[in-house]
This record gives C-alpha cells, structure tokens and sequence, in this order.
C-alpha cells in the first residue's frame, strides 16, 4: 500500500496518486501495462494460447495505445478456465477467494493475493474518502459478505481509511434500522435499492428517514440514475455518491465519485486503464465521450491479471474533474447483456427509472414484464409501478398515462404502465431484479 501522501486543498489526506499530472500518470500506465501483459503471458496458459493466436506478443506493447492489438479477455474464458485456472500464482500465494455466482452457467471465480487484497482496500478507502467518508467515522456496511465483493471489499476499505466498520451484511431490514438508530453511523454502504428498501422501512415504522444520523452513502453494484440520487438524497438528507466495481477486475472501488462534483466515478487509472468498445462490433475502440462497452486491463494485480475484460457495461469516458488526471465514467446506462430488445427497439430499466421518478404520483418501486400473449407474435411490456403513498386514486390514472407517453417519445416504445398499491411489488435486498421475462423460450 502506498504510504506517501500529499496535503490536499480540502480536510483529507490524498494518495499521491490522486493528484499526479495526466503525462505522469500515463507513464506510469505504461510501465505497469508492459509488465502486466508479460507476466499474464508468461504465467497464465489462456493468455499465452490467447496472444500467440491473435499474432501479437507482450513485447508488441510499446506505447498505451498498442493496447488495442491484444485479444479481450470475456466472462466465458473466466468459466472456461474454473475454478483456478486464470490465477497467475500458486495456490498457496492466493490469500482470498471471491465468485459471483453466475445467474447462468458456472460461477466466476477470482483471487487475490496479500498484496492485491492490500491494494483493493486502498482504492476502496479511496473512494469513499472522495465521497466524503473521513477516519474516524462511523460506517454501516449493508453490502452482502460472503462470496460478493461489496462486502468485504467495502469493509476493508473502510477500515483501511481508518472508520469504525459496522459489519451489518445486507437483509434484515428491521435490525438495520435498529441499528442505525442506536449505533448513529455517519454513512451507509449499500446498494441505491437497498437504501431505497430501508428508508422506505423506516417510513412505515414512523421514522423519519431524513432524522437519522447519517450524511452520506456510497451506493453501487447496480446502474441507479440521477433521478434516484435525488430522491434518496432528499428522502434521508444525505449526500449519495456512487462507487463502481465488479469482481472479475477487483470488487467495488475501481472507480468512486467525488462528493464535491457528484459527476460521475473517477477510475482509478493508476491501477486500471479503461478503454470504450463499440459493443456490436469490438475491433473498434471509441474515443473519449462516445459511448459504447468499457473494457479493463489491470495494472497491478498479482493473483488475477485481467486483459481487455469485456464489462459489457455501457458507459462513456469523460475527463477528470476533482481528479484531474483520472477519467471519470458517464453513469452506466445499462448491460449489453440486460438490454430489452422490444420490437426492434432497445430499452434498459435505467431509463424507465428516469422518467418514473419525474412524475410525482409515481414511486422509485417498478418492475419490468415482457410478455407475448398467446396467438400473438408481438412482445408486451408492461410496468408495473406503486404509486405514492400519497396520492389518491384519480391521482394514478393521469400519472399512468402520462408515463406511457413519456416512455413513447423518449424510449420509442408502447407499452401497458400497471400501477398497484404501495408495498406490493418485490422489495430490494442487495442487487434489485427490475426485469422479469415471462416470454416462451424458444
Ligand atoms: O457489484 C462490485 C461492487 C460492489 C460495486 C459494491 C460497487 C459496490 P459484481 O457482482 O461482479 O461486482 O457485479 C459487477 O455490477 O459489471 C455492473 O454491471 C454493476 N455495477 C457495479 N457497480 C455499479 C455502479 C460488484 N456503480 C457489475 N453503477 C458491473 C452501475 C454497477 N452498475
């Protein structure tokens, strides 16, 4: 872990890193892409079999931009290779194991040595201090533990800050605000459905969710919008920001937001260089600001070297701001892999959340139905969406109408908007469903 450090302009303390020049930081960048594209070659079997079929070889890498000759590393080569073998160390040197669990086929696995585990929690602590997180705050960690990165990698990187950790896990939702209560934390680590879920429980026990000790959340692990910012901000009187990450590149922390602009993750490109791939035809790499698929190289890691990962996160590089030499991320607008294809258009729930929130009589609670009824060759989709506690029912009517409109001119789609009662729909305990595909398989 780096040790060294500057004073920054504000309270906090930041890694030299944070603060080094654009020209320095590609330095450095190239440096490490250079050793990291020789020992994935010399260590890892799929990547040597990998660059020797693809014609290139590590010593092709001569500056940032030959980056591009390398073939992309895919969730698939991932399961290919389970469990262990895409780890670049022995088993012994492997300090932890992490795995999503894959919601089809076999679950990806990751590993991480000491030094990688040491490095993630300085990244994540990173983060957080950059979304106004401070030692000696007290921090309530709703991510899941267990094989899930948001828990124990938000953890670590709490404690590396120097807060004291209030290991909660996600779920049980009554004690979380028991514990909020009592234990007064200064944030709150969670998914945004999550908070949303727990706010919304605090509500229905007559506590004002807004009256709580908490200042500020570091929300990821699932695209949320500006819309939601607004509303959790609102709701609990906090400051939200955002923390981007996913386990076959690190956890959570390969990216965090600045509470001081709130426009969007940095990435943390000392460790990762991001590239934006156009996701239909991957030999076309994007320039900064067009959108299109981010992909990672890792710069530093020991135990899981990963080269050009195909995320399919749908993004846009942006130059840095609090954080001038890191590029920032556009808010994801979704998964290549999520994307709702209704009769030729394409639509992500993200979206939906969007216009949603911006009609008042409507809540942040919606899901997504796709449906053919039968005889029919035509997709439906329906939102179902609760309306405000506070609205009467002539209220709903209007407000459903007005959704489908809006998601006519906006999205291009017709749809059917459902609204039902408050409390009826699914409610969040980490990582929120929004679709449900009820069309026949083929
Ligand atoms: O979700 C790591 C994480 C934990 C990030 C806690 C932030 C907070 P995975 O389970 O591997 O890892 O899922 C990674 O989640 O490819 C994105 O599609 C999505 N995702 C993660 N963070 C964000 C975010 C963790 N801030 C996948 N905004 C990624 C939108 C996000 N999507």
């Amino acid at each position: 872990m780096t040790q060294e450090t500057v004073a920054p302009t504000s309270d906090a303390v930041l890694d030299r890193e944070e603060m080094i020049s654009r020209d320095e930081l590609e330095a450095l960048q190239l440096t490490r892409l250079q050793h990291t594209v020789a020992y994935a070659y010399d260590r890892v079997p799929l990547y040597k079999r990998k660059f020797d079929e693809h014609g290139v070889h590590p010593t092709d890498l001569r500056e940032l931009s030959d980056l591009g000759k390398f073939p992309f590393t895919t969730k698939e080569d991932l399961r290919l290779e389970y469990p262990f073998g895409m780890f670049a160390v022995p088993q012994h040197e492997v300090a932890r194991i992490h795995a999503s669990s894959g919601t089809t086929g076999r679950a990806t696995v990751v590993g991480y040595t000491k030094k990688d585990l040491a490095d993630w929690a300085k990244l994540v602590a990173r983060s957080l201090r950059a979304s106004g997180v401070r030692p000696g705050m007290k921090v309530h960690n709703a991510y899941g533990y267990g094989l899930f990165t948001g828990g124990m990698g938000a953890h670590a990187g709490a404690e590396a800050l120097g807060c004291t950790v209030i290991p909660i896990s996600g779920g049980q939702t009554e004690r979380q605000i028991t514990l909020i209560q009592d234990f007064k934390p200064d944030a709150i680590l969670a998914t945004p459905t999550y908070l949303l879920t727990i706010a919304d429980a605090m509500m229905k026990q007559g506590i004002d969710p807004a009256s709580t000790s908490l200042k500020f959340a570091v929300l990821g692990a699932e695209p949320w919008t500006e819309e939601m910012r607004h509303e959790l901000e609102v709701m609990m009187n906090i400051k939200a920001c955002d923390i981007y990450g996913l386990s076959e590149v690190m956890g959570p922390g390969v990216a965090g937001e600045a509470v001081e602009t709130q426009d969007g993750s940095h990435i943390w490109e000392d460790h990762f260089r991001p590239e934006i791939i156009d996701a239909f035809d991957p030999t076309v790499v994007l320039g900064d600001g067009e959108p299109g698929e981010l992909v990672f190289t890792s710069l530093t890691k020991e135990a899981l070297p990963i080269i050009r990962y195909r995320t399919k996160d749908l993004t846009r590089l942006l130059p840095g701001t609090a954080r001038p030499a890191h590029r920032r991320m556009g808010r994801i607008t979704g998964r290549s892999d999520d994307m709702i294809i209704l009769r030729g258009v394409n639509l992500f729930p993200s979206q939906i959340e969007e216009i949603a929130l911006r009609i008042p009589e409507l809540s942040p609670h919606f899901q997504l139905e796709l449906t053919r009824p039968e005889g029919q060759r035509m997709d439906q989709l329906t939102v179902k969406i609760e309306r405000r506690e506070s609205v009467t029912i002539e209220g709903v009517a209007s407000a459903a109408k007005v959704l489908q409109q809006q998601i006519k001119i906006h999205v291009g789609s017709s749809c059917t908007v459902d609204v039902v009662e408050p409390g009826s729909l699914e409610r969040s305990n980490g990582k929120l469903r929004r679709i449900y595909d009820m069309r026949p398989k083929a």
